[in-house]
């Protein structure tokens, strides 16, 4: 059935799991109960993210880690979702912010009782198509347990496809630590898992004001998890091409370092609309940096409406002259299209391979090599037993991942290419 284990780490990675649950619960029609209460609404593919009970009760198939209790306990205290509580784990020491007690103490400790959960999941799955994980980057809980599980699902099944969702926050650091943490979660990232879907609280921050919302924690949630609807939304659907998890990351990373997308999503509440006529609005959806050129190794549009007839494959090529051709792949774009949205008219998505994101890695990599190379703070991860060697490894790791990132164009070979392959659905 190709199912999908949700996990949440730490305070920022509870919270965004959370909301992107209860928005799968409204989008599916579930009520405070999980019960379905529009039986018209397609159900076919809805064990993607739910187990059914006996009580025909759809209980979101999750995980959720913190190493204080406090984000665990507001979980127990959500009116509108039920989590079943067997799988939520927590100690009450915090994490100080460190990535080492996450990934070697405190961490390290929880992980004997959630693999248990995670085995009776993968146990119960009669076809399960990976793991999506929630977490921040800054956060000791968020990015020292995120590694442990990458590791951990490395090992049990390489086949099953590990996609994270790390929230970073760039620019606006509350605690030098967070730069650290960061770039260690990064090199576990880099190495052994599938897909990235990269977020970024000042960027939240930064959508929120521009669409007048309230600047805070909720909102910013909000808006992450309506992104992840779509980009989830054909996985969850049947529709005129039908998604996976292993199909994204077969279409859209031809390099497979190169695996960090960035999202996002435009709501068009008008009739008749078409590919063509939103175009101009398109630029924005794949406008990574503002100030900043980016390349687009690939990328992949998502539409939730009615527009199933199949979209003019040359109207979907976005400026096209900053599209690396990779030669002899025709692997760059893809549409899918599946099933409307309960509220809206018509929602395009978009997720983008650029390397627009080196630019924004290097923030990271010269903010850490500034302080490593001082030794500043290093000494609060060798306390907890980190060796400087990791410093040393994840420092290269970035370096090398910011030089594979281009610039492509020196390199590339521009050919007419526009052809739009239609594949079956399955
Ligand atoms: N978008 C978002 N960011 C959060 C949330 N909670 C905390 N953060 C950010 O995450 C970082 C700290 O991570 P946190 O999750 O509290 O640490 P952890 O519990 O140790 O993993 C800080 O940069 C916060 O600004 C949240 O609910 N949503
Ligand atoms: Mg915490």
């Amino acid at each position: 059935m190709q199912e999908i284990i949700i996990i949440g780490i730490g305070q920022c990675g509870i919270g965004v799991g959370l909301e992107f649950i209860k928005q799968l619960n409204y989008d599916h029609c579930l009520n405070n109960h999980q019960e379905l209460i529009n039986q018209d609404r397609n159900r076919q593919k809805i064990n993607v993210f739910y187990n059914e009970n006996s009580t025909q009760q759809f209980i979101p198939r999750c995980l959720f880690l913190d190493l204080e209790s406090k984000s665990i306990d507001k979980l127990f205290l959500q009116k509108d979702v039920i989590i079943d509580p067997n799988c939520c784990f927590s100690r009450n020491c915090g994490s100080g912010n460190n990535y080492a007690v996450g990934r070697y103490t405190e961490g390290a400790e929880l992980m004997d009782e959630c693999k248990h959960i995670l085995d009776k999941y993968f146990e119960q799955s009669g076809n399960l198509q990976g793991i999506m994980m929630f977490f921040s980057t800054g956060g000791g809980s968020g990015s020292g347990i995120a590694s442990n599980l990458i590791q951990y699902f490395r090992e049990k099944d390489p086949t099953k496809i590990v996609h994270c969702n790390p929230i970073f926050q760039q620019g606006i650091t509350h605690n030098y630590l967070e730069i650290y943490n960061t770039v260690f979660v990064m090199h576990s990232m880099i190495e052994t898992v599938d897909i990235v879907t990269v977020y970024d609280n000042v960027a939240l921050q930064y959508i929120c004001k521009i669409n007048m919302l309230d600047q805070n924690y909720d909102i910013y949630n909000k808006v992450l998890a309506e992104s992840l609807i779509q980009t989830t939304a054909s996985y969850r659907f049947p529709g005129f091409i039908n998604g996976g998890m292993k199909k994204l990351a077969l279409n859209l990373i031809p390099f497979p370092r190169l695996h960090f997308f960035q999202p996002s999503y435009m709501i068009i509440n008008q009739r008749n609309w078409n590919i063509t006529n939103i175009l101009d609005k398109q630029y924005k959806l794949c406008n990574f940096e503002n100030n900043l050129p980016s390349e687009y190794l690939s990328y992949q549009i998502q539409l939730r409406g009615n527009c199933f007839e199949i979209p003019d494959s040359k109207s979907l090529l976005i400026r096209k002259e900053n599209i690396y051709q990779i030669p002899d792949l025709d692997t760059h774009y893809r549409v899918h299209t599946s099933v409307q949205h309960i509220d809206h008219e018509n929602i395009v998505g978009f997720l983008g391979n650029s390397n627009g994101f080196k630019n924004y890695l290097k923030y990271y990599q010269e903010d850490f090599t500034k302080m490593f190379r001082r030794k500043a703070f290093v000494y609060t991860y060798q306390k907890i037993g980190m060796d400087e060697m990791e410093f040393t490894e994840a420092e290269c790791n970035i370096n090398d991942l910011i030089s594979e990132y281009g610039p492509f164009f020196h390199s590339c070979c521009h050919s007419e290419y526009d052809n739009y392959e239609e594949e079956e659905a399955y």
